[in-house]
């Protein structure tokens, strides 16, 4: 064969190949009969290249920054608390506290001086000649270390002492004791919020839902009992009276024992006020006090009877008004009767409130409640924290 004529068969062979290879591939992209034509999917977008920043060193890895922790809201209820603290401790704000700030106020110069005044605010500042010592010691600690006194250091040192003495440790309240009733018994000087701190007690406790029942352990006036009865019908609690001028203890020992029998879950017993001076009526507690434990005591095994000493809580009533005078009464009713608790009232209307750290600093004894006016819901569970806070609270102009 000639070249032409293989050339041209050449030429005629790729021709047919390449026709093929092309009739192959039509016929795979041809739909079937009858099929819709497929939208073809978007190809996802490209991903950017993370950006480096072109200047500086080797671009640092980003710190974790920790999520911020968010502080709880406080509640409706923790606000109107801590509204009515500041209320409350206004004027013991006003007092020996609004003098410390005036001392530091415009940072001064340490001097001997300063040192002197804070010793005589703290002195008179009715929180107790132990108390007093130990604050004036610390904040000269704080001032020897400066030639100027720093208001915030100071105040922080005087907080944190306030917060551990008033931070006693003490378990919950239980009031669901088996065997129940609980049975709490109110003693203090006369006048000084027992029968009304009571009746506030009832309400709480009525809210919580329990069954509560009043006892007029103070027999000596009709008028107590009257205005005992006032409360139970106030707040819906029951109330259990004895005879005029019948003696205190068989009326709070009947009146646990119809606690008991009538499925009450809280037994409140009052008492009449007393000078903790006077020996037989200081004796007379002690006796109401065997009364309830022998009510208390009432149907159960002699092993279990003999364990119940008194009630489950005793509560000694202070009258915040009176200053230094209600330390001293404390430590006088401590010699003669054990309590469990203590309750400051009238902390409204004082400036007298520091008393409670002279008081929790001598005693050791918890702070359960305190009482920040006539009113039924003026009663405040005790809490040192929030007592410390209102009570140091920022003063108006201060440093
Ligand atoms: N401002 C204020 N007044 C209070 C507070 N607690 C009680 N009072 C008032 O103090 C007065 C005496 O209260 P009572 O509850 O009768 O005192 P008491 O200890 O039972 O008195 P006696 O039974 O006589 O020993 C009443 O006028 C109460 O309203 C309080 O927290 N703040
Ligand atoms: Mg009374």
């Amino acid at each position: 064969m000639s070249p032409a004529v293989i050339a041209i068969v050449a030429i005629l062979g790729a021709v047919l190949i390449g026709a093929v290879i092309y009739a192959v591939t039509r016929r795979g992209q041809e739909l079937p009969p009858g099929a819709e034509p497929r939208m073809l999917e978007p190809e996802a977008p490209e991903r950017p290249e993370p950006v480096t920043p072109v200047e500086g060193p080797t671009p640092a890895k980003p710190k974790a920054v920790p999520a911020p922790v968010a502080k709880p809201a406080e509640s409706p209820a923790q606000r109107e608390q801590r509204e009515r603290y500041l209320k409350g401790l206004a004027q013991t704000r006003g007092g020996f506290v609004a003098r410390l700030s005036r001392l530091f106020r415009g940072r001064p110069q340490v001097s001997e001086d300063l040192k002197d005044e804070v010793e005589t605010v703290l002195f008179t500042a009715d929180i107790g000649v132990r108390t007093a010592q130990k604050m004036i010691e610390l904040v000269s600690d704080v001032l020897d270390k400066s030639t100027v006194a720093d208001p915030d250091a100071v105040w922080s040192v005087i907080r944190k002492a306030s917060l551990e003495i008033l931070d006693v440790p003490a378990p919950p309240l239980d009031y669901d004791p088996t065997p129940g009733p609980y049975v709490l018994l109110m003693i203090g000087v006369n006048g000084v919020g027992k029968t009304t701190t009571l009746g506030k007690l009832a309400a709480m406790h009525k809210a919580a839902g329990r069954k509560v029942l009043l006892v007029a352990g103070d027999t000596f006036r009709a008028a107590a009992c009257e205005q005992l009865e006032v409360w139970a019908q106030r707040v819906g609690a029951g109330i259990h009276l004895g005879k005029e001028n019948a003696d205190p203890s068989s009326v709070i020992h009947d009146g646990i024992a119809r606690g008991r029998d009538e499925g009450y879950d809280i037994v409140l017993c009052d008492t009449a006020g007393r000078l903790h001076t006077k020996k037989e009526l200081m004796a007379e507690l002690g006796k109401i006090r065997r009364a309830c434990a022998k009510a208390m005591g009432r149907g159960l095994a002699d092993a279990e009877a003999e364990a119940i000493a008194g009630p489950h809580d005793t509560f000694l009533v202070l009258d915040a008004t009176i200053g230094q005078n209600a330390l001293a009464q404390a430590e006088l009713f401590k010699e003669t009767m054990d309590f469990t608790g203590l309750v400051l009232t009238k902390l409204d209307g004082t400036a007298k409130g520091g008393v409670i750290l002279g008081v929790c600093d001598s005693l050791r004894v918890p702070v359960r409640f305190v009482g920040i006016g006539e009113r039924v819901d003026d009663l405040r569970e005790f809490d040192p924290e929030m007592f410390v806070d209102a009570l140091f609270a920022p003063q108006e102009g201060a440093a």
